[in-house]
């Protein structure tokens, strides 16, 4: 038995305690704090039953008032609620996705960006009936980029990426009336069916939020992951580390925060050049240290090897080392706490996308164009920075784990294609895995995917689950804030096989993988649904037939619900740890949690008490090997 110990929560606990004693001291305040003033929350807001969608409101529905002004009930409130909810996580990705077409229409053999992945570039074209014999690569970018950009807002028709869907999905889908067309048109139609004096009927409401949410994640995100592929590489298998204890107190200390990677990897690329490293000496420092938090983590860490500085809920805990010089954000799931934080020590916060403006930060405009001299007035920036720093406030908790990472469905493919040993042919394809689900080395998967939320044990959630799952020998794939989780326990490093069961451990051993697979961001879920594509079509079940779950036991965003929505739509069962605004409907609810079902083949599970959640997915994994004859 090896050394190897996991890291628990309690430890990370204490990590972060030592460092809001800093905070205190610098008079900081902290989510901890503000999660005292916010509780109790709002019960109307929480259970979805307020509805100010126009100004003859707000309505808000007890038993004494069981309708609003224009006579909505309490279904009605809920589901247009939900709904929008739902839209704003679209239209959060996809937004995300058209930035990374416009930047590969930008990409050129002498600019900023290039072709990272022309064999993955090749397999768009085909898919997109873009024309490649003959034509220069980038031509072809172009072509495939415009493509793409199209799919959000054509006039006509579906989108492309869900004939990637078994065939009987895509029934399920067409039959359903599902089937999402333009990306935009689905998250306008959402705003549109949520207008005052339009939809208030459950059913109609919830349908088009799993269109919607099928817009994202067979559209918008998928079009993220592809082209960030293609323009970055598609990840392969690295090593890399997770926790605080990456960043180095001789060194300066840049923070990536956000989501788009386009920015992130122009800041490593400067970050690791002799010119930069050496002015970072020049200015007393050792070195340089790039380190991330959230999803522009995950893209770095996944393609790069960068390491993961923590998740959501300690991108304050980055400031609070008093060692970070700049803390650099692109978009989304940024605490606009940051900025005001940033100032009690000498961390710059530098903004750079005009989706996201805040307070006390530095803007520095980033654009595809502009963006090496972006990243590298970024980079001076934070290095200039290094003297300011007040030495009596640094304490950086030495604390990480190795993790491996970088898991693509190609990189899962090529992995699987070394432990082929039958006597047919079957490189290229899932079956060495299908064969371990059926024989019952593997009892299945679950993709644990999400953020962190306070009403949940930061971490404690994600990382109690994958424990008690790899145990079971349940296979996990993970991604986003989830994956962090993991990395930072030490689930990510291959010594943790010695928490599995005999026969998950033993795959670990034969394919040389760890238990908890890093498959990158959260608009990277789409990854999850290629794989699960792949393995429905190589296994000839259909995908709500795989033993796998879906699971996001910490989430909090609109994003989180948009890709539940798609997740459930595309026939794979979610478990949540927290409530979506939708418990004050019993119809809405009911719809969710099963009613939805008849229309996707599978629902919601909620559940609080996260032992339980990991029972009811075990049992459900079971249930379906069983159902299979299995
Ligand atoms: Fe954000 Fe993607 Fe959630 Fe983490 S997991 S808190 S959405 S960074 Ni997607
Ligand atoms: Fe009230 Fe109806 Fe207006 Fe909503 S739409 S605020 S329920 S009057």
């Amino acid at each position: 038995m090896s050394e190897f110990k996991l890291t628990t929560v309690e430890e990370f606990e204490a990590a972060t305690n030592r460092l809001l004693e800093t905070g205190a001291k610098v008079g900081a305040d902290s989510w901890q704090m503000r999660v005292k003033n916010q509780t109790p929350h709002c019960k109307f807001g929480e259970s979805g039953m307020c509805c100010r969608i126009c100004s003859m409101g707000p309505c808000r529905i007890t038993p004494k008032a069981p309708r609003g002004i224009c006579g909505c009930d309490v279904h009605g409130i809920v589901g247009r609620n939900f709904l929008r909810f739902t839209s704003g996580g679209s239209a959060t990705h996809s937004d995300h996705g058209r930035e990374i077409a416009h930047t590969l229409y930008e990409a050129s053999a002498d600019g900023n960006y290039k072709v990272k992945d022309p064999e993955k570039l090749l397999r768009l074209a085909a898919e997109f009936g873009v024309e490649t014999e003959g034509r220069d690569i980038y031509d072809i970018a172009h072509e495939v980029a415009e493509t793409g950009l199209m799919e959000y807002g054509k006039p006509f028709g579906t989108l492309v990426f869900p004939k990637r869907a078994p065939q009987h999905t895509q029934e399920i889908w067409e039959r359903e009336e599902i089937l999402p067309r333009a990306i935009d048109r689905e998250v306008s139609c959402s705003m549109h069916m949520t207008h005052m004096g339009n939809s208030s009927k459950p059913e109609a409401l919830i349908r088009q939020a799993l269109r919607s949410g099928l817009s994202d994640g067979w559209g918008g995100s998928m079009m993220g992951t592809e082209f960030s592929d293609v323009l970055f590489g598609t990840p392969k298998e690295i090593d890399t580390e997770a926790n605080l204890g990456v960043m180095v107190e001789e060194n300066v200390n840049i923070v990536v925060h956000g989501h788009d990677p386009s920015l992130s990897e122009m800041i490593c690329e400067y970050a690791d050049s002799k010119e930069m490293i050496d002015y970072a000496k020049s200015m007393g420092a050792q070195g340089i240290t790039v380190s991330g938090v959230c999803c522009t983590s995950n893209e770095v860490a996944m393609r790069r090897g960068i390491p993961m500085a923590g998740n959501f809920l300690q991108q304050e805990n980055v400031v609070l080392t008093g060692a970070c010089e700049a803390i650099v954000v692109d978009v989304q799931c940024i605490f606009p706490a940051l900025g005001p934080l940033s100032r009690c020590f000498h961390t710059k916060f530098i903004t750079t996308s005009p989706i996201a403006q805040m307070p006390d930060s530095d803007f520095i405009r980033f654009n595809s164009k502009t963006a090496g001299e972006n990243a590298k007035l970024i980079v001076k920036t934070a290095i200039e920075n290094f003297k300011n720093r007040n030495k009596d406030l640094v304490y950086i908790p030495q604390m990480k784990q190795k993790a491996t990472v970088g898991f693509s469905v190609e990189q899962i493919e090529k992995k699987l294609d070394t432990v082929t040993n039958s006597h047919v042919d079957v490189t290229g394809t899932m079956m060495p895995l299908i064969d371990c689900v059926k024989s019952g080395v593997l009892r299945g998967a679950v993709a644990m995917v999400g953020c962190n939320n306070p009403k949940v044990r930061p971490d404690a959630a994600h990382i109690e689950l994958m424990k008690k799952l790899i145990a079971n020998d349940i296979i996990l794939v993970v991604s986003g804030c989830s994956a962090q989780a993991a990395a930072k326990a030490g689930l990510m490093d291959k010594r943790a096989k010695e928490f599995c069961g005999a026969g998950l451990k033993r795959v670990c051993e034969l394919v040389d993988i760890p238990p908890v697979l890093h498959m990158g961001s959260c608009v990277d879920i789409s990854r999850m649904m290629v794989l699960a594509a792949r393995i429905a079509k190589d296994s000839g079940w259909n995908i709500s037939q795989i033993p796998l779950v879906g699971c996001a036991p910490e989430w909090m965003s609109e994003k989180a619900v948009s890709i539940g929505n798609y997740v459930v739509a595309t026939g794979i069962d979610t478990y949540l740890g927290v409530e979506p605004y939708a418990y004050g409907s019993s119809e809405v609810d009911g719809l969710l949690k099963g009613g939805i079902r008849d229309w996707v083949e599978a629902a919601y599970t909620v559940e609080h008490d996260i032992d339980k959640l990991g029972d009811m997915m075990i049992e459900r994994i079971e249930e379906k090997r069983t159902a299979l004859g299995i």
